[in-house]
């Protein structure tokens, strides 16, 4: 007989969307005096200054179509084991995460589009809709962790965007302040934060554009307000707290390829035969867990994503 004792660790996955406040949410929304209510609740949170206008938007529904081979990595795990340079090199940067305003906030859409434009981020999530998406995230230096994201398409943007057809690759921005954040003082540091792919990628609909985690909107270490992941490449691609987000000719050239491009370079795709300069990928660490397991091709995600890669043997797409 097999027993599976549910370690500490573990959420079921059930438990990543309270599928069940969501509802019962919907139907309190729908009685008579819950506005009121509701009111109220804004208000208590206002005084608390936590107030945030996308707020009822969470739980977003989730997508059905993500599923996992591992359970999820706890909340706990996760919010304090990040990388986020512009406030420091260390993991544990959520306490001075914590001085980044995210809002109000507002991201620029330029470059090779019809029109340029500028949209505040909660229309943004309000526009496109807002999911719930189960997606493993394979750090380059060969952790890995998994997380209840919330957010909307990529590709939902782009088409919002209208590119031009001269546009072949989408460039990411993050904020610039070293007011607030303290890695930014560091002047020879490439900043602010780069990233970029290309037109295919980010109209592959595993793009994700992340406003939010385990059902809340996105806490400051994550990269609030607004980040992308790309879960079939290196964490270092999925670039936090974005501002501006341009439609170009060239190939953009990344945060960490300006700083080293020896050993990170524009594709990242996650490949674990493949190693890194100075170490091996064949395995990842599986935060919150203690253990090692194999890295998968595209960290799993090959079924999906490995079409866009067809024909280009020849460049160095895993590195
Ligand atoms: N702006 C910015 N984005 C960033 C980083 C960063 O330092 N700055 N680190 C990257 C790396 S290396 C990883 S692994 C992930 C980490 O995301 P997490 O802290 O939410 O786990 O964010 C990526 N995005
Ligand atoms: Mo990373």
């Amino acid at each position: 007989m097999h027993f599976h004792r549910r370690h500490g660790w573990e959420i079921p996955e059930r438990d990543a969307t309270p599928e069940q406040l969501f509802l019962n949410r919907r139907a309190f929304v729908a009685g008579a005096g819950s506005i009121a209510a509701m009111a109220s609740a804004g208000l208590a949170r206002a005084a608390e200054g936590t107030a945030d206008p996308t707020a009822g938007l969470y739980p977003a529904k989730k997508n059905e179509s993500f599923t996992l081979d591992r359970p999820l990595t706890p909340e706990a795990v996760t919010s304090k084991y990040n990388n986020f340079y512009e406030f420091g090199s260390s993991k544990s940067i959520s306490a001075a995460a914590e001085a980044l305003k995210p809002r109000p906030w507002s991201v620029k859409i330029d470059g090779l589009v019809e029109a340029p434009m500028t949209v505040d981020v909660d229309d943004l999530s309000r526009m496109m809709g807002l999911e719930e998406r189960l997606y493993r995230h394979r750090c380059v230096e060969a952790w890995s962790m998994t997380i209840p994201w919330t957010g909307f398409p990529l590709k939902k943007l782009v088409e919002h965007a209208k590119p031009l057809s001269s546009a072949k690759f989408v460039r990411f921005e993050t904020f610039m302040d070293p007011k607030t954040a303290p890695g930014q003082r560091q002047t020879w540091w490439p900043w602010p934060y780069v990233e970029g792919v290309t037109m295919a990628e980010a109209t592959n609909d595993l793009a994700l554009m992340v406003t939010g985690a385990y059902g809340k909107p996105l806490a400051n270490a994550y990269g609030a307000p607004l980040r992308l992941h790309l879960p079939w490449k290196y964490g270092f691609k999925s670039i936090k707290s974005i501002t501006k987000i341009s439609f170009v000719a060239e190939r953009p050239k990344g945060y960490w390829e300006a700083l080293q491009a020896s050993e990170y370079g524009f594709w990242a795709n996650v490949n674990p035969a493949v190693s890194h300069p100075r170490w091996s990928q064949a395995t990842e660490e599986v935060l919150g867990v203690g253990d090692r397991r194999p890295t998968l091709l595209y960290n799993g995600y090959g079924e999906q994503v490995a079409s866009l890669y067809a024909g280009m043997e020849g460049q160095k797409i895993f590195f």
